[in-house]
């Protein structure tokens, strides 16, 4: 029985040749796997390729125990006013998402696995960037290790489901029950077992992608019932750019981070870079950022703020809001 495999087999193949890492490998003939038909004719090809996938985890195991040292660092450098890692099950969108609202193309297609590796992108919000990261699905013992680093090294995770899946549920599950073997855990409620060693709170977003799609209200109903109290809920949709908008404002919030913007005397604003700060951040900790002698030689400070201040004295100790203006004196 002749194999009939589709056109993109062939793309992705090309690809498998230029992987250079066994995850990628991996990555890549598991795409392979699930876009290839199964039927008799690609019965031999299906064992040819989990034989594959098996003897690189074999050698990926095998290379641990060596204690070998890893080539490729997995290491992203944050970039813009927070980092933000996008996770998910094969097929959600998070790909889709990445090409939407950020500067970057990363490859989008109609079945699972398609992405490899991580890509990373900027994404502007009002006046700002936020980095994001678009990372490989996870699928039952599929996660891959070194995805463990870059979700903790991150600042907030957005969970990307599919309200066009009918097991939205058990995906959910799944990447839950895999997060918990890297030690990570993403509900609030279960913050207080950081404590215990090892263990990663990462606060996070669940974003239910494709309510454009028919059935994906019913599905996103049962979702709020399941999630509602443990993560903040919002519904998007990639492809025809739904609510998009309400979807950076989440991942603003979400960071807990605040814009000041810095005067000299005499001069105008500074509206084009703000200072980044830490929600909760003192007059103290904004000269610190803006420049580290600041702190030492500060005399007083100035502010401008929204319906409250026009340029009076303020307190070093004093707690700043998004939008404040400062001018240090020193
Ligand atoms: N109807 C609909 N389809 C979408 C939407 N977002 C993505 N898709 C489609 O879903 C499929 C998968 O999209 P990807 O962005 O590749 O999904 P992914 O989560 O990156 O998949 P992996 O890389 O395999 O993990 C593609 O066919 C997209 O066109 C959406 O909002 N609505
Ligand atoms: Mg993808």
């Amino acid at each position: 029985m002749p194999a009939n495999l589709p056109p993109q087999y062939y793309e992705i193949e090309k690809k498998y040749k230029l992987a250079r890492t066994n995850q990628e490998k991996i990555a890549i003939l598991k795409q392979m796997f699930s876009i290839m038909p199964k039927h008799k004719g690609t019965n031999r090809l299906q064992g040819e390729i989990k034989a594959k996938i098996s003897k690189l985890n074999k050698e990926i195991i095998e290379k641990k125990q060596k204690g070998g040292k890893r080539i490729y660092s997995h290491y992203i450098p944050k970039q813009g006013a927070g980092q933000v890692v996008l996770i998910g099950p094969p097929n959600a969108g998070k790909s889709q998402i990445i090409s939407k609202v950020t500067d970057v193309d990363a490859e989008v297609a109609p079945y699972s696995f398609t992405t490899y590796k991580p890509i990373v992108g900027m994404m502007t919000f009002e006046d700002i960037k936020i980095q994001l990261i678009d990372t490989p699905p996870i699928a039952e013992n599929s996660i891959e290790s070194y995805l463990a680093e870059v979700i903790k090294n991150s600042d907030l995770i957005l969970l990307i489901v599919n309200l066009g899946s009918d097991d939205i549920l058990e995906e959910i599950d799944t990447i839950i029950k895999e997060l918990k073997k890297m030690k990570i855990l993403i509900w609030s409620k279960e913050k207080k077992a950081e404590k215990e060693e090892g263990w990663t709170y990462k606060r996070t977003i669940m974003v239910a992608n494709k309510i454009d799609i028919k059935g994906a209200n019913d599905r996103l109903i049962a979702l709020r019932e399941f999630y509602e109290d443990k993560f903040p809920l919002i519904s998007i949709s990639a492809k025809e750019e739904k609510n998009l908008k309400n979807f950076k404002e989440k991942i603003y919030e979400a960071l807990q981070i605040i814009r000041i913007y810095t005067k000299a005397p005499g001069k105008p604003i500074d509206k084009n870079e703000p200072v980044i700060l830490k929600k909760g951040n003192n007059v103290l900790e904004a000269a610190q950022a803006v420049h580290k002698d600041f702190v030492s030689k500060l005399k007083y400070a100035r502010i401008w703020s929204k319906n409250k201040f026009d340029g009076q004295e303020v307190k070093k100790d004093y707690i700043l809001k998004d939008g404040d203006v400062l001018e240090f004196h020193t």
